[in-house]
């Protein structure tokens, strides 16, 4: 096989720990093959010319990182608008949270021809093109049209909807055609692979050649589930370290009297933070034996803050964090303890560990790491419970779970009462199955299966 060239909107240094497992098992990969890696500066350039943008160039070992700079007009178009106010809610379901602005499209695809221009003057003939995320859905597209020949795979890392929910888009047939210039796409679950092949079957012309393959607009297609993994070796050197240990200490330290419940995440509507919040509010009442005792630590990272559903979501929280804690907080305990930031990735083995139960119980996701990451953080002599909503992709792997629907109130508090009563044996027994699966599927294998089914497909 060829060069690998990575594509992703956003790119990473891969030998900073800060960046995460997903960019160190990719620039691993970069590694091994000398590879490229493009995707947007970061920079935004007030009164830049749509369209147009710096190409940036520098060398991180044997992997060259290229960057492009986006004009302010752009960048609200292509990924504010587009991006997260179009794809990002209907891709989770949220119709209702989509603006159909039809200006955002023309901007989605200027910055995607934009980058392809680019990209396509860095390509060499044998590379392996492996562009990520649906920020760059029409890339391949752009990249045929101007003659690259190269062969190329997609990953969808959030969910795809079903067809009637992906028909609200009113660029539908286009995108999806769109993925017909890739020779490979991945999807997270099985759940999203059959709605792709039912949104094929019912409309486009597409003939369906076997399980996995599809033929349309004059291309072959295979489109199949690569469950993504973390890097459970990393996450594990990272719980050794000094920060996670500390981190681990003082949280011990400070909830000795307490039970520890634990949600990470970016502050996103599609996370399921007020259901979760609900759920919570709905423990305490029902169980008043929490009281005094089970203190939610959420963390919510600030994300996107300029889109609009996500300030009102940030209220929301707020309200509902101070409602709680003012009708059931003592002055020696505060059952909720929200922070709006992130924490740094090094002290959240730490965190995971020094948790009974934790909440991941997102409303949609692609997949979501932090419940693989929860799992390995925890000691196998005295693992935590996960409790996890059938919603997300991990699901589909990880049956050893607690699975809860988050819309469920009642249920779901129910179920985290019996997560903080579970019996040691019944931790453990659960928790060795879930850290075999989270094994097994880790990011390398993840990634070297797509990359293996990738070369498998013969050159267009
Ligand atoms: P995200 O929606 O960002 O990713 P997720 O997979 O849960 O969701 O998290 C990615 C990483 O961010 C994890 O390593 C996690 O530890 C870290 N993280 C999240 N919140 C944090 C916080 N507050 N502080 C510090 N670190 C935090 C998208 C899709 C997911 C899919 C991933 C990978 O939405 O469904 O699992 O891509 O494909």
């Amino acid at each position: 096989m060829g060069r690998l060239v990575v594509v992703s909107n956003r790119i990473a240094d891969p030998r900073k720990t800060a960046s995460g497992g997903l960019a160190v098992a990719l620039g691993q990969a970069l590694e091994a093959s000398g590879g490229l890696w493009f995707g947007w500066s970061g920079k935004v350039v007030e009164n830049g010319t749509p369209g147009e943008g710096d190409l940036h160039l520098q060398q991180a070992g044997r992997v060259q990182l290229a960057t492009v700079d986006l004009s302010r007009e752009d960048h609200d178009s292509y990924y504010l608008g587009y991006s997260n106010g179009v794809l990002w809610p209907v891709f989770h379901y949220r119709l209702d949270l989509a603006d159909f602005d039809a200006g955002y499209v023309a901007g989605y695809r200027r910055v995607n021809q934009m980058f392809a221009h680019k990209l396509a003057g860095l390509l060499q003939p044998d590379d392996v093109v492996w562009v990520h995320d649906y920020h760059l859905i029409p890339l391949a597209a752009e990249l045929r049209a101007m003659g690259c020949r190269q062969r190329m795979g997609f990953f969808l890392h959030i969910p795809l909807p079903p067809p009637l929910i992906l028909a609200a888009v009113p660029e539908h047939d286009w995108l999806i055609r769109s993925l017909f210039a890739y020779d490979l796409v991945g999807f997270q679950s099985e759940a999203d692979v059959s709605h792709f092949a039912r949104y094929v079957g019912t409309e486009t012309p597409a003939d369906v050649l076997g399980e996995h393959e599809f033929r349309a607009f004059g291309k072959t297609l295979r489109a199949q589930a690569f469950p993504i993994g973390i890097d459970v070796d990393e996450f594990l050197e990272l719980g050794a370290g000094r920060e996670s240990q500390e981190m681990y200490a003082q949280m011990r330290d400070e909830y000795s009297r307490r039970r520890l419940l634990v949600g990470v995440e970016r502050m996103d509507y599609s996370k399921g933070l007020p259901q979760r919040l609900k759920a919570f509010r709905q423990l305490l009442q029902s169980y008043p034996e929490n009281l005094g005792s089970a203190t939610l630590i959420q963390i919510a990272a600030p994300s996107r803050e300029s889109v609009d559903a996500y300030a009102a979501l940030r209220q929301e929280l707020e309200s509902l964090c101070g409602a709680i804690n003012g009708n059931f907080g003592e002055l020696d305990w505060m059952p909720v303890r929200y922070i709006h930031r992130s924490v740094a990735r090094k002290r959240l083995p730490g965190l995971y560990r020094a948790a009974s139960v934790a909440l991941v119980t997102p409303l949609r996701d692609g997949m979501n790491l932090v419940a693989k990451e929860f799992v390995a953080a925890q000691d196998p002599q005295d693992p935590g419970v996960l409790v996890l909503s059938r919603f997300a992709g991990a699901a589909e792997q990880m049956s050893e779970a607690l699975l809860v629907n988050p819309y469920d109130t009642a249920r779901t508090a129910e179920t985290i009462q019996r997560a903080l009563q579970m019996p040691l044996e019944e931790r453990q027994r659960r928790h060795q199955v879930l850290l075999a699966q989270i094994r097994a599927q880790d990011v390398h294998w993840w990634r070297e299966r797509f990359l293996a089914s990738l070369a498998a497909i013969p050159a267009p």
